[in-house]
């Protein structure tokens, strides 16, 4: 059996929680990201038949019996995975009954995974639908998109749109837009079924007022979506306020989308 601190899934959770925790995304213990992983490569770092204990999830998962993810654990910090990945991270397997979780690896120190476990769960589901090519689901705090919040629309038309005119590529990274959700209760199975909702729709789903919830193939994709969100709202911030001299219009938008030959929210955009 290989050395599981070798496998690359945890190296990718190891550096990306790492980077996340340096751009400011995930103060204290903000931020989870969960991971699907491929069975037969997690066989060769863990024998598959040694569950650790059982953790109860508290909903019905049973789209993904039998799936296996790495998952960041609940009260813990990111900034800390990189030096213990093996108490701040775990490795969980959906079981038969589609509402307990076996744990293979990690949570060392008797924790268990992320309090957004429902969100992010139900988020895989909606994007397996959507696309069975998702893997990852993240969530994160980002300082501007966060901030814009406060002083933006948050109507899903206007914030996505405003997001597009603020960076050329915006349109090409997240042709989809961005939803919204209210502010709700986090760490509910409420505000799961809420994500899951718009996950059907969008990759990138803003919690007002709280963060973002990001979905993707893998771990760099939803990294950049999420990355570019964050820009596009700190160009935002840096220029709000301040006489609008130019932007990108709309035709522009439509020649970005066609030229890149993206899929996009065309009643988002204002075309005569
Ligand atoms: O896990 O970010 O939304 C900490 C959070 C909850
Ligand atoms: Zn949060």
């Amino acid at each position: 059996m290989k050395d599981i601190l070798t496998a690359s899934f945890v190296t990718e959770m190891r550096k990306t929680t790492a980077n996340m925790y340096r751009l400011g995304w995930d103060e204290r213990n903000g931020g989870n990201i969960s991971y699907l992983l491929d069975e037969k490569e997690v066989g060769e770092y863990l024998d598959l038949t040694k569950v650790i204990r059982e953790i109860p999830t508290g909903f019905d998962a049973k789209p993904l019996i039998g799936k296996i993810f790495i998952v960041t654990g609940t009260g813990k910090y990111f900034k800390n995975v990189d030096d213990d990945p093996e108490t701040n991270l775990g490795i969980v397997r959906i079981k038969q009954d589609g509402t307990t979780a076996e744990l293979l690896w990690g949570f060392k120190d008797g924790g268990k995974f992320t309090s957004e476990f429902p969100a992010h769960m139900m988020s895989h589901m909606a994007r397996l639908e959507a696309d069975p090519k998702n893997r990852v689901v993240m969530h994160c705090h980002p300082t501007n998109l966060l901030a814009m919040n406060y002083v933006h629309e948050l109507d899903e038309a206007k914030l996505t749109h405003t997001l597009w005119e603020m960076c050329t590529e915006c349109i090409v990274v997240f042709p989809d837009g961005v939803g919204v959700l209210p502010w709700m209760l986090c760490g509910t199975n409420e505000i799961g079924e809420a994500t899951a909702k718009k996950m059907k729709d969008f990759r990138v789903v803003v919690w007002a007022l709280h963060g973002v919830y990001g979905a993707g193939k893998d771990m760099d994709e939803t990294f950049g979506l999420i990355e570019t969100v964050e820009k596009a709202a700190e160009i935002y911030m840096l220029t709000a306020g301040l006489p609008l001299l130019n932007t990108i219009k709309d035709e522009d938008m439509v020649k970005l989308a066609e030229h890149f030959g993206v899929k996009y929210r065309k009643d988002f955009l204002h075309l005569k």
